[in-house]
């Protein structure tokens, strides 16, 4: 941290020593995992930026515009509509989070055959370490999987909640259930925040939305098109930060990596020299710091180029229609939009596989590797469709399931550096 944000934190509840102690420990993991990589893009010293001010300038921001009276809503999910957020002039925070955090305090609030995300975003919670967390005027929640649906009742107790119904098919009534939630939840965030959302109001949220993930997209085409000018774990921190930072600014600093990179790219300045096994991830989200599977995959001597995941295309490859006059025009805008995302809490999921394949030829990817958390019933399940599809495709598939823990990092190791040989 570069300033003293001690008061800062204690004002929010922070147990100032576990606090100390996590970022101790994820500044360590940091320089190993990003600072180290040879041959870097420039581009990267913003987000490297960002991360060492993740818990001291950011949140002192959130703070600061607390103090004028905008409102910090928390999401655990990409089927959040933020454009609803920000069109009440409130500001959007991913939660999720992507470390195993005092499990014993977990333990006394879920099973230990519970996903390792659920259980981090209560041991996050419960140790005191999150400051965007007891930040939030207000956490949104949604019935996706059967996990974070029961999860949210019990965290209920911990933080003030406001629970979204996901449809589970996306058949018409299902639109109808899902558009009226979209209306139920504006209703909510106009309550919290005293504003009234307009028509001008949600557009400019979508535009500001939609750039960012224009940005991300191009990002995306760039790695397609010249696979090692940017590492995967740099990719996938960009599209991490993306859930934290204040959204113009993150869109600006993107597009100027691209600029950077697209330049890389014509003059042929590589992170991974030869001609490296290109792979996919496709499956549960990676939340800061879930840095473990990239970092074991590429140094399998592999680069990642595409992420079929909601830390990745999942959440940036569709944007929400422009076009509308009226609130009632926009609010069906992002109902087709957010119905589009293929989650696999969804039954049944074809859009996912297709969408799998399409990235998967786009980007010319050697093989896919389909991970997925331990315990999370959606994804493990889906895996074995997901097999059976890329087989009759052609495109060779290696399954993982693992947690937060480093306990299978070897075994990992092992088996991907397998994959890497049998594709090289
Ligand atoms: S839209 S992927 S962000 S729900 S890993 S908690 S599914 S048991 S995270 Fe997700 Fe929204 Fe879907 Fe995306 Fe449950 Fe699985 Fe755990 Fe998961």
């Amino acid at each position: 941290m570069s300033k003293d944000y001690i008061q800062m934190w204690e004002s929010l509840g922070l147990n100032l020593e576990a606090h100390d102690g996590l970022l101790e420990v994820l500044g360590k993991q940091y320089r190993e995992v990003f600072l180290k990589q040879q041959n870097r893009p420039e581009g990267m010293g913003y987000f490297d930026f960002v991360m060492r001010e993740v818990h001291g300038l950011r949140v002192k921001e959130l703070l600061d515009a607390q103090a004028h009276g905008r409102k910090v809503i928390g999401t655990f999910c990409v089927y959040a509509p933020e454009e609803l957020i920000l069109a009440a002039n409130a500001i959007c925070v991913g939660l999720c989070a992507g470390a195993e955090i005092a499990p014993e305090l977990a333990d006394e609030y879920l099973p230990r055959n519970t996903c390792a995300l659920i259980r981090s975003f209560f041991g996050f919670k419960l140790a005191g370490v999150c400051p965007y967390t007891n930040a939030c005027d207000l956490v949104v929640g949604e019935t996706t999987c059967d996990g974070k649906k029961k999860a949210y009742e019990i965290f209920a107790e911990l933080k003030d909640l406001y629970v979204m119904e996901i449809p589970q098919r996306k058949g018409a009534a299902d639109r109808v259930l899902w558009r009226a939630e979209i209306v139920r939840f504006k209703e909510r965030v106009e309550q919290l925040t005293g504003v009234e959302i307009t028509a001008d109001r949600l557009r400019a949220a979508i535009t500001t939305v939609n750039d960012r993930r224009r940005a991300l997209q191009r990002l995306t085409r760039l790695r397609y098109q010249y696979p090692t000018v940017i590492s995967g774990r740099d990719a996938l921190l960009i599209n991490q930060i993306a859930f934290y930072d204040d959204p113009a600014r993150f869109t600006g600093s993107v597009n100027a990596l691209c600029d950077e990179l697209e330049q890389r790219g014509k003059d042929g300045v590589e992170v991974a020299s030869g001609n490296p096994v290109k792979l996919m991830i496709a499956g549960c989200p990676m939340a800061v710091p879930n840095w473990k599977l990239p970092v074991v995959v590429e140094e399998a001597g592999a680069v990642i180029v595409a992420e079929e995941s909601c830390v990745g295309e999942r959440n940036t490859r569709d944007l929400v229609v422009e076009e509308g006059g009226t609130v009632a025009d926009l609010v069906d805008r992002l109902t087709d939009r957010y119905m589009s995302i293929n989650c696999a809490v969804f039954t049944p999921n074809e859009g996912r596989l297709d969408h799998i394949v399409e990235t998967a030829r786009a980007a010319k990817v050697d093989g896919i590797i389909h991970y997925a958390l331990q315990f999370c019933g959606p994804y493990t399940i889906e895996a074995r469709n997901v097999q059976k599809r890329l087989d009759a495709e052609g495109l060779p598939l290696l399954r993982l399931e693992t947690d937060y823990g480093a306990e299978d990092t070897g075994q990992l190791k092992t088996r991907v550096e397998a994959f890497v040989e049998q594709l090289s």
